[in-house]
């Protein structure tokens, strides 16, 4: 960055501070946001972690630097509050996979079903849905339903599968993927092996099921970081995530080293907000998130679900 351009940041960054006290703000990002962002967020998390701090801070504005389902989850969790969104076009592909009305017609295709969704979902989604997970409880959950009945597992095809094979359960799955870790191919996981001996390799259940049975380790972002802070100095790692997570990696490891697996791991999404976009969503209080009431009556029900499972598990700054 030349002299000027840091001048700019600086300046940008002193007119978010002002603002956020005025609006008396909190300002979330997600794992995979650019490294400026996580760097002048008060927190950084997954969207477990960062959807329980929104239910939880006394905050009355949050500036969710994420995608857009991630600000419905904020929204629907504290309608209190103000959520804003600082880029609105951030959305998520995976997302996109499910409609309300497929979900309709898919449990009246198995009626008795629980329906377990993933929150990378829309908000009309989640509340058609028994139960929603993340990467970080998929499995939990899976296993927290009866045995006996069936489970229909939207939108995720990969970490549904990854969830039915770590319970043995038969689940009834989405098609639905994430186009940046679903391009994650063995190819690649073998070229980087081949570049990097000796490291273990890390991967996020996203990937698609061949390529995490060449994984040392599968986890969400936030089992990622645990796992990574687990292992002796030294230790380095190949990264099948999106390629934000090496930032917070790499800052709270300094003593180990990562790679990125591909370098297709980009999410176009999450790359989108900048420190001017932050900066100006305080400003205007722009592209803020709503819910329909009744909508978000129901998803919260189910994100609510979710929390009684988890939420002891999660720790909350
Ligand atoms: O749950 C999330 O936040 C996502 C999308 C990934 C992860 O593992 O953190």
């Amino acid at each position: 960055m030349d002299a000027q351009s840091v001048k700019v940041t600086q300046e940008l960054l002193r007119q978010i501070t002002v603002l956020k006290k005025e609006r008396e703000a909190v300002i979330l990002a997600h794992n995979y946001q650019p490294p400026e962002i996580q760097d002048l967020a008060d927190y950084t998390g997954d969207s477990l972690e960062l959807s329980m701090i929104a239910a939880k801070t006394p905050a009355k504005v949050i500036v969710f630097c994420g995608v857009r389902f991630m600000g419905e989850t904020a929204a629907i969790l504290s309608p209190e509050k103000t959520v804003l969104l600082p880029v609105w076009e951030a959305g998520c592909t995976l997302a996109e996979y499910a409609t309300a009305e497929q979900i309709r017609e898919m449990k009246r295709k198995h009626p008795g079903a629980a329906v377990v969704t993933y929150v990378n979902s829309s908000a009309e989604v989640k509340a058609e849905t028994d139960i929603c997970c993340t990467s970080a409880n998929a499995v939990e959950i899976v296993a927290s339903i009866d045995r006996n009945r069936p489970v229909i597992f939207v939108p995720d095809y990969n970490l549904g599968h990854y969830a039915a094979k770590k319970t043995g359960r038969e689940l009834i799955l989405w098609n639905g993927c994430c186009p940046t870790h679903a391009l994650l191919s063995t190819f690649a996981v073998a070229k980087a092996r081949k570049k990097w001996p000796g490291a273990q390799v890390i991967m996020h259940p996203e990937c698609k099921p061949e390529t995490l049975e060449l994984a040392d380790f599968v986890g969400s972002t936030s089992g990622m970081l645990k796992h990574v802070k687990k292992q002796p100095a030294g230790t380095s790692f190949i990264v099948g995530t999106e390629v934000g997570l090496l930032h917070r990696l790499q800052k709270e490891n300094p003593d180990k080293t990562f790679h990125v697996a591909s370098d297709y791991l980009i999410c176009p999404m999450m790359k989108m907000a900048t420190i001017k976009d932050v900066k100006e969503s305080l400003e205007k209080m722009q592209h803020v998130v709503t819910v329909e009431e009744d909508v978000r009556k129901r998803a919260k029900a189910a994100v609510d679900a979710m929390l009684r499972y988890t939420s002891a598990a999660v720790k909350v700054p």
